[in-house]
């Protein structure tokens, strides 16, 4: 019999099995499992246990001590549980758009969650051109919650404060430090650039320096901007999406940062399966609905989550400071302010950098995925530069309309 209660190790299938039947309370006596390892991430063992005498089943997470993209990056397991805590956070605040999570084992750094295999990965189902026309609405609903109800503007201070220890994440926050603000801003080793896209990142991201104090300054309002309790990695491969319904998982890069990371990583993923559908879609007709529903998901994205974050903020009990006449507009400028940067980060280092994204790489045609990735890096550019000039939904998109006609 396997010990899972001393020492932690990576499981196997068939330990994932032993694990559940042993360890979780959550399948019958005499259950039949089968066990399937299913991740797809950079980081992340994810295995689902399937009962198929009585259809009950299950997903163990468990934190591998290196990441799986490459084993430079050593990351510490309790990773695994801030993702169970603040799963339980978000869960608490939007339960209908996240996943339900069961017993956290700090030995194993595993934890269970709900089964959400009727649900797909939102960037596969992106790629694949499919519309979701919900979408906007859902991740804005879990947004302008998460992010405003785990501030100072509405939390207790001192029990904030105590937030911010509890969710203290140095390494991943170091992996974000370097491959979203450091490494894509100059000819760094670890970055894998396309190689018809370098002469274009050679001359216009390597050698501007506007561009890279920019960055600097950024990084350091990552590093030092303790605003909200953030997801810290929500682009569509952190979404399971089905019609009408949407999760949001995968949030171990959780911790108190600015709260326009989130919603820039939402604006630059969308721009991605923009480029995407742009540059694969042949019929015209269908390139056009889907082109078009990308830019109208990102321009609901901005203005719904302004007026969703406008209602709750005036709905909600908060610190008095805060209701003093234009503070609320201050605030609100400065998310969106940084939602314009971090869109534009994004963009960047998903083409320069190391971790790339799947609607880009999976362009065949190189002048094609050239043409994509050199218009994300000009739309990236804009979104750096001016950062302040980025209001509204339609500002975002006229942006991505411009640079892609
Ligand atoms: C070493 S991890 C690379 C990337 O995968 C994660 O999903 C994050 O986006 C990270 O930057
Ligand atoms: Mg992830």
């Amino acid at each position: 019999m396997t010990d899972f209660s001393t020492e932690y190790f990576t499981m196997n299938e068939e330990q994932a099995i032993e694990y559940a039947k042993e360890k979780l309370d959550f399948f019958k006596q005499d259950a039949e499992l089968t066990c399937k390892e299913i991740g797809d991430g950079n980081l992340n063992y994810v295995f689902h246990i399937v009962d198929g005498k009585y259809g009950d089943s299950i997903i163990l997470k468990q934190a591998g001590p290196v990441a799986r993209i490459s084993d430079e990056f050593k990351l510490s397991p309790d990773r695994n549980r801030i993702e169970s805590d603040i799963l339980k956070i978000q869960y608490e605040y939007v339960p209908d758009h996240t996943p339900k999570t069961y017993q956290y084992d700090p030995v194993m750094n595993c934890f269970a969650m709900e089964d959400l295999s009727d649900y797909e990965i939102m960037r596969s189902a992106l790629i694949k051109h499919e519309i979701f026309p919900d979408f906007a609405d859902h991740i804005t609903t879990f947004m302008a919650k998460t992010l405003l109800l785990t501030s100072d503007v509405v939390m207790d201070h001192k029990k904030k404060k105590d937030l911010v220890k509890s969710f203290i994440n140095p390494e991943l926050c170091e992996i974000s430090e370097d491959l979203v603000y450091t490494e894509p801003f100059y000819n760094c080793e670890r970055n894998e650039v396309f190689p018809a896209t370098r002469p274009f990142v050679e001359k216009e991201i390597w050698a501007d320096d506007v561009l890279r104090l920019e960055t600097a300054k950024l990084k350091f309002e990552f590093m030092t901007n303790a605003q909200s309790l953030i997801h810290g990695d929500l682009h569509t491969g952190s979404v399971f999406i089905k019609q009408g319904a949407t999760k949001v998982i995968d949030p171990e890069f959780a911790f108190y940062g600015p709260a326009g990371y989130d919603i820039g990583n939402v604006v630059a993923n969308l721009i991605f399966a923009y480029a995407n559908g742009q540059a694969t879609i042949k019929e015209e007709a269908k390139r056009n609905e889907f082109t078009s529903y990308i830019l109208q998901s990102i321009e609901d994205v901005i203005d719904l989550f302004k007026q969703k974050f406008g209602k709750l903020w005036n709905e909600t009990d908060m610190e008095l400071v805060a209701t003093y006449d234009g503070f609320y507009e201050y605030y609100l400028n400065n998310i969106l302010k940084d939602t314009a940067a971090v869109a534009g980060l994004e963009l960047s280092r998903r083409i320069i950098g190391l971790a790339k994204v799947a609607d880009i790489t999976s362009i065949e045609d190189e002048s094609d995925r050239q043409q994509a990735e050199e218009n994300c890096l000009t739309v990236a550019k804009y979104f750096i530069l001016e950062r302040g000039q980025y209001k509204t939904g339609a500002d975002f998109v006229s942006l991505v309309k411009k640079v892609f006609q």
